[in-house]
């Protein structure tokens, strides 16, 4: 029974939670003097309490963004990708990544950020994302990224920049030209290079890396010699390269010390262009697939949407329509959430959800029993605790522990990097000032279902009658009145609009 009231207790919470992030988001001017913000924000805290225990907790979360809000627009630096500067949000959100959290690499050309295993950063994400890692390339205008495979199954998705890359196997070359929104699929060992053939636009790609040797693990290897990484050539015997390459080994050494700089070179206007040419379409196919699905890539971003209205779009690339996703059991994502909107609260039921947010700012919020046991752990005699268990540690089955959600939140911007495990539910709120813009790839995808608690169709308003009064301990009527008081599906006005509508009023 408790197990059932629990839906409407998460209704209370969530307006509760709406208005906290209204007061986020809220009188965001760009060009005010960060100070000035500070101090207005803080007494628009104290106005809007009242005195009381309830409110002192909600004047208290307030009077913190208002800080968060202040230290990150004090802390604001440049736009690489995943956006650097700005105080951490929470050091101990086990869901989201953040600058800090990447191992990079960084040339002077270009660089290469990779997460680490989600296992290490969390103990919740142990599962099977943990056979994938995360990483971003950035490559600077007019660049070449030096031939290498990685013993790793690849998903790219280009997140901005123009380039053009190809893949070496030992039946030939393809080279496929890449623009935003593109996905590729490059299978484990193919050697690939590319350009970035802008002149002015940073290259950016995501990718998702399943490493095929060791799991959660894996290695660049870099043919072409250069001051770092050298290349594995030189790991071999001056008589093995030799007989090799059936020359003289210090001209072979000589030839594979040329290359002074790192892994990105600058490439003049001249190379550049004879690179860029039309996608090479005629050589073999990488790919087993006859047809249609021989494609090697696919736009996210030009995908009809599956859902679409005025507050945001959503398109996927599914593993039905790009044959290569199958046997990863990957989808590819967009959605596109229209400043001031926010997407529905929902869970998916079996894919785990790796996001990056593209563009814009915003919000994500999310329940999570995992964090609220730990919390009551970490407490030790919480009061919750010392009720339910009894003071028994091993209490096995004992009914009255209590179930609690704890709300995972973080601040979203460009670069920034957060995980939606299944069956968790979590929403996404776009700023007033831009569209929020986030690339997702989902792991287990096939038979997902993503599951919708507000809005049109949402799993409340296909109860029975009866059920809903059950489940609510109250009459349907009232029930329905709720559940069924949205009628957008999938994006709705977020809860910053909502307040301005109704200043408006
Ligand atoms: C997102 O939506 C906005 C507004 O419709 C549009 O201008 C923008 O190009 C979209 N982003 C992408 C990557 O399609
Ligand atoms: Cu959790």
């Amino acid at each position: 029974m408790a197990q059932m009231i629990k839906p409407l207790a998460f209704f209370l919470l969530l307006s509760v939670l709406l208005l906290s992030v209204s007061a986020f988001i809220n009188h965001h001017d760009p060009r005010q003097d960060p100070k000035k913000e500070y101090s207005e924000c803080q007494r628009k805290c104290q106005r809007e309490s009242e005195p009381g225990r309830r409110q002192q907790q909600e004047l208290e979360d307030c009077q913190r963004q208002c800080k968060d809000k202040y230290e990150e627009r004090q802390g604001k630096g440049g736009d690489s990708y995943p956006i650097t500067g700005g105080e951490s949000q929470q050091d101990n959100n086990p869901y989201v990544f953040e600058d800090k959290h990447f191992e990079t690499i960084s040339t002077q050309h270009g660089r290469l950020g990779m997460l680490p295993k989600f296992s290490d950063h969390s103990p919740h994400l142990r599962g099977f994302i943990n056979a994938f890692r995360f990483a971003f390339l950035e490559a600077n205008p007019q660049t070449f990224v030096l031939p290498h495979h990685i013993d790793a199954e690849l998903i790219l998705v280009v997140v901005q920049g123009r380039g053009r890359i190809s893949l070496l196997r030992p039946d030939g070359r393809q080279s496929v030209n890449l623009r935003k929104g593109d996905v590729l699929r490059v299978p484990a060992g193919t050697t690939v290079y590319l350009i970035n053939r802008d002149n002015n636009e940073k290259l950016v790609i995501a990718k998702l890396v399943q490493p095929i040797s060791t799991p959660g693990e894996f290695q660049p290897f870099f043919g072409v010699g250069a001051k770092n990484p050298e290349s594995f050539l030189k790991a071999f015997s001056g008589e093995i390269l030799e007989a090799a390459y059936q020359q003289k080994s210090d001209k072979i050494l000589r030839l594979l010390d040329q290359q002074k700089a790192e892994f990105v070179v600058k490439a003049s206007e001249e190379q550049i262009r004879a690179l860029s040419q039309k996608d090479e379409e005629g050589g073999k196919s990488i790919w087993p697939f006859g047809g249609e699905s021989s494609r090697n890539k696919i736009n996210l971003f030009k995908q009809r949407p599956v859902e679409s209205n005025e507050f945001g779009e959503l398109r996927e690339v599914n593993p039905s329509d790009f044959r290569p996703l199958e046997d990863l059991d990957v989808s590819v994502s967009f959605a596109n959430i229209t400043k001031g909107g926010m997407s529905t609260i929902f869970f998916n039921s079996k894919s785990i959800k790796i996001s990056v947010v593209r563009n814009g700012e915003g919000l994500l919020q999310m329940a999570c029993p995992h964090l609220a046991q730990e919390s009551q752990q970490g407490q030790g005699g919480s009061q919750e605790r010392q009720r339910g268990r009894g003071g028994s540690q091993e209490g096995q089955g004992d009914l009255q522990e209590q179930v609690k959600y704890e709300k995972v939140e973080a601040r979203l911007r460009q670069g920034v990097v957060f995980i939606t495990p299944p069956g968790h539910p979590s929403t996404l709120v776009a700023s007033n000032n831009q569209n929020l813009e986030v690339i997702c790839f989902e792991i287990n995808t096939r038979d997902n279902d993503k599951t919708p608690l507000a809005g049109k169709n949402n799993i409340f308003s296909q109860m029975e009658k009866v059920a809903q009064e059950l489940a609510f301990n109250r009459p349907s009527r009232e029930v329905e009145e709720i559940v069924r008081a949205n009628n957008n599906e999938w994006f709705f006005k977020g809860p910053n609009q909502q307040q301005q509508g109704r200043a408006l009023e």
